[in-house]
Formats: structure tokens, C-alpha cells, sequence
């Protein structure tokens, strides 16, 4: 191949290959959502809609992408995560990145109208979203990283139930409202709720409460009782990751992973239940597809 005097400035490009073996987190979140959300009248402190479009946008990313084994969605956020033996364009940061970043907002405009069908996307207020990518280098880091991001999809939920109750059906000043909090915990919000209200935060919308769970699902397998070799994280004693695949198990893992629904649950990921139900996410395999025996 011939080389052009020019082409000494690809030497500048700097590397950005994300370590190997380790979990890779994209989290995106929606930029300047306070005035977008405003501009589009999304109802306080959630909107169904708009929950359900972010949601709507992550399955077709992980339908587009079939190396995401899960993601997490709360408010105007998503955490997408790929597997530690994830080899996509050779774990370059940047092209994760931007690739995620991309898909998601190409799929959140196009479904917009199905979710706000009377209120139109106007430039300038127009969607956007940044991205990052960061690595965890073992399951309990994962699991911890998704902990974080369901514990603050609670106390921000709280919080925010209980100022908009005090706001909207309380009569109060937005300033008067953030000054009664200041300083409450969550059983005060929850007896705010209740006495003045009339409200148990436990009857709350689940989606609300606990954010989205975006995942493959494949038959779901009883829950463990009793010692295995495997800890509380699901991590066995050789990790998978550590295994490397053969190029076509590889290909094998993709085509049954493609065949797979996409679903979207409300449910608790602090506990160990949900992952040891669904051995195939943190494993990084594939399971059985719910018309297998
Ligand atoms: P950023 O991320 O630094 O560009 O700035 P924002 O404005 O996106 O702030 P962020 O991401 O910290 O907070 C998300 C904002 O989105 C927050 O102001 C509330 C708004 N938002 C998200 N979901 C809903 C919803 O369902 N209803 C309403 N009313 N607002 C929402
Ligand atoms: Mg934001
Ligand atoms: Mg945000």
C-alpha cells in the first residue's frame, strides 16, 4: 500500500483500549433533561412516557448490540454493560462510546412520537446525550456499580415524591417545599407522605421505585439453596471471563443471544436473587430459550 506524506498524523491518534477482562459500564445520560423536560411538559416527578421511551430506545440497543449482557435505566440514564470477554472493536473506548451514544439517540427520536404523539421534537430543544466508559474489574464491582445506581434511583424518587406532593397538592413554594426536607431521612418522607397525604411509598409505581432492568431472557433457573462454589456475586472460582471462547462459540453465544426476547423488568438487583436466577448474565453465556426442553 502506498503511503502518503500525509500519513504521519495518524501517529497522534492516542489509544484508548479499555483493559482486558473486565467489565465495561456505558453509562449515557440525557444532556440539559431539567429544560427538556420542561419544554415537553413531562408530568412531575415522573413521567410515564418518557420513562417508557428511554426504555423503548435501550432494548433496541441491546437488540442492535448483542454483546450487552445487561442495562440499567433510572430518570434520564442509562448503564449499559458488556461482558469482560467482550472483544467488540477490540474494546476501544471511544467507539463503544460513541456507538452506544448514537444508537440510543437515533432510536429515542424515532420512537419519540409513539410516546408524545401531541407534542413534536423542535429544534433547538432537540435530545441529546453524552456517555462514558468506565471498567470494573470484578462481579462484585459490577454488582456494586448497579447497586449505586438503584440506591439513588430510590432516595432520589422519594425525594422527589414527596417535594412534588408538598408542591402540587400541598400548595407550597418549590422553596419552601426544599427547606421542610433539608435534612429529613427517608422515614420522615414516608411519614410526610402518609399523614399529610395519604400516600404509602410501597404502593408506589415499581418502575418508579426501582428503575429498568434491561436483559435477555432466556428460561428462568430456580434459585439456589445450599453451598455451591460459587459466592454471593455469582463469580465461580475461575472466572468466565478468564476462559477464553473459541471464535465459534462465539459466534454460536451471538446467533442464540440475537434469537432471545429483550425484556424490561422492575425488580431488585441489590439482592442476589436476581442474578442467581439468571445465571447467564454475569456468566456471560447463553441459556435456554423458553421453548427448549
Ligand atoms: P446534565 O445531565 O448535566 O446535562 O443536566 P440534566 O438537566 O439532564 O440533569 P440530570 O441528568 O442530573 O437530571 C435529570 C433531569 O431530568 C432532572 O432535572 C429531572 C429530569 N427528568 C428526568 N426524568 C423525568 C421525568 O420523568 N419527569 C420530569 N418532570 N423530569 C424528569
Ligand atoms: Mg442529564
Ligand atoms: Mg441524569
Amino acid at each position: 500500500m502506498a503511503n502518503s506524506k500525509y500519513e504521519y498524523v495518524k501517529a497522534f491518534e492516542q489509544d484508548d483500549t479499555l483493559l482486558p477482562n473486565t467489565w465495561i459500564v456505558v453509562r449515557i445520560d440525557g444532556r440539559g433533561f431539567h429544560k427538556l423536560s420542561d419544554r415537553y411538559a413531562f408530568e412531575k416527578p415522573n413521567d410515564r412516557r418518557a420513562l417508557d421511551l428511554m426504555n423503548a430506545a435501550a432494548v433496541e440497543v441491546l437488540k442492535d448490540l448483542p454483546e450487552l449482557v445487561v442495562a440499567y435505566g433510572v430518570s434520564d440514564e442509562f448503564s449499559f454493560v458488556f461482558h469482560p470477554s467482550c472483544e467488540l472493536f477490540e474494546r476501544r473506548s471511544g467507539k463503544l462510546v460513541t456507538t452506544i451514544v448514537s444508537t440510543f439517540t437515533a432510536h429515542y427520536i424515532y420512537l419519540w412520537p409513539s410516546y408524545f404523539p401531541s407534542t413534536p421534537l423542535q429544534p433547538p430543544s432537540l435530545p441529546s446525550f453524552d456517555g462514558r466508559a468506565v471498567v470494573y474489574p470484578t462481579s462484585r464491582n459490577l454488582r456494586d456499580y448497579m447497586s449505586w445506581r438503584q440506591v439513588d434511583c430510590h432516595i432520589n424518587n422519594l425525594y422527589n415524591t414527596t417535594f412534588w406532593m408538598m408542591v402540587l397538592r400541598g400548595g407550597m413554594r418549590n422553596t419552601e417545599a426544599e427547606e421542610a426536607l433539608k435534612g429529613t431521612v427517608s422515614s420522615d418522607k414516608n411519614e410526610i407522605l402518609f399523614k399529610r397525604f395519604g400516600i404509602n411509598y410501597n404502593n408506589e409505581e415499581e418502575i418508579y421505585k426501582k428503575g429498568s432492568v434491561v436483559f435477555r431472557q432466556y428460561q428462568l433457573e430456580e434459585k439456589k439453596t445450599g453451598g455451591t462454589d460459587q459466592d454471593a456475586t455469582g463469580e465461580q472460582d475461575t472466572p468466565a471471563s478468564q476462559e477464553k471462547l473459541s471464535k465459534t462459540q462465539q459466534e454460536k453465544f451471538k446467533k442464540l443471544r440475537r434469537k432471545a426476547q429483550v425484556v424490561v423488568e422492575h425488580v431488585d438487583i441489590i439482592k442476589d436473587e436476581f442474578w442467581e436466577r439468571r445465571p447467564w448474565i454475569l456468566s456471560g453465556r447463553v441459556g435456554k430459550l423458553p421453548t427448549e426442553a
